[in-house]
């Protein structure tokens, strides 16, 4: 397959996943489980837009030297991760706005990763410049592991046991993939080169889908298993 062809792949995907997401939250019964739904479909209606974007050729930013950087994917990444990060920080907290700072902050850290991540992928290939923004943006990737599996963890606890069995399933699940991003970096064009162009679009469709639709599914049917143990009680 094309790089094209991954792009366009990714743009069904996303397409498809915003209606099985606005499906399947429907008959949500609290305004809990709707904010899940609102944000997740907002996530995927995003990346919908950045992938048909790229799909269609666009999204392109040409660089001095000649090298093509997908500057869409930045865009959607920048939005969208903060979002993830509101979302996963909203199961974790039972009064979220006790804890706002820590959650602006998380979003914060987040934007700045991806923003400083761009900047990595835009300096000129095997310079110096490249790897400082790299690590850079890897030093706010680690700190948000580190509040995520730190304070906002501890934060769930205090939710209660049903919260806190929600918080880790997903924060389990979003550090693992999330985890892939900076590897394919790293490996790929714009690092190591281990990676072809086409793997390189091929991986990052594949995370994103997972990243966005299949975590979002994740996610709402734990909050919504959450919500009926609640009911229940
Ligand atoms: C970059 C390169 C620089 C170092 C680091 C990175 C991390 C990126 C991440 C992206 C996550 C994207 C998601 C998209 C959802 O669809 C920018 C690759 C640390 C973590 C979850």
């Amino acid at each position: 397959m094309s790089e094209q062809d991954w792009l366009w792949l990714g743009t069904a995907g996303f397409g498809l996943g915003f209606l099985v997401l606005l499906a399947f939250g429907w008959n949500r019964r609290t305004r809990d489980e709707e904010s899940h739904w609102l944000i997740h479909l907002f996530v995927v209606l995003t990346a919908f837009t950045s992938y048909l974007v790229m799909a269609s050729g666009g999204g392109r930013l040409l660089l001095a030297d000649g090298r093509v950087l997908f500057v869409a994917r930045y865009i959607d990444w920048s939005i969208t991760t903060p979002l993830l990060l509101l979302g996963l920080s909203l199961t974790a907290l039972h009064t979220p706005f006790r804890r706002w700072a820590l959650v602006l902050g998380l979003m914060a850290t987040d934007a700045y990763m991806i923003v400083t991540g761009l900047f990595a992928d835009a300096a000129p290939a095997g310079s110096a410049l490249k790897w400082t923004w790299y690590l850079v943006s890897s030093g706010a990737f680690v700190f948000i592991y580190l509040c995520l599996w730190g304070a906002m963890r501890r934060e769930a606890e205090t939710s209660g046991k049903l919260a806190a069995a929600v918080y880790r399933r997903n924060l389990t699940f979003l550090s693992l993939v999330w985890l892939a991003y900076p590897l394919v970096f790293l490996f790929g064009t714009e690092g190591l080169r281990s990676l072809g162009e086409g793997t390189e679009t091929a991986l990052y469709t594949l995370l994103d889908l997972t990243a966005k639709v299949a975590f979002g599914l994740f996610s709402l049917a734990n909050t919504r298993r959450r919500v009926s143990e609640e009911l229940r009680a």
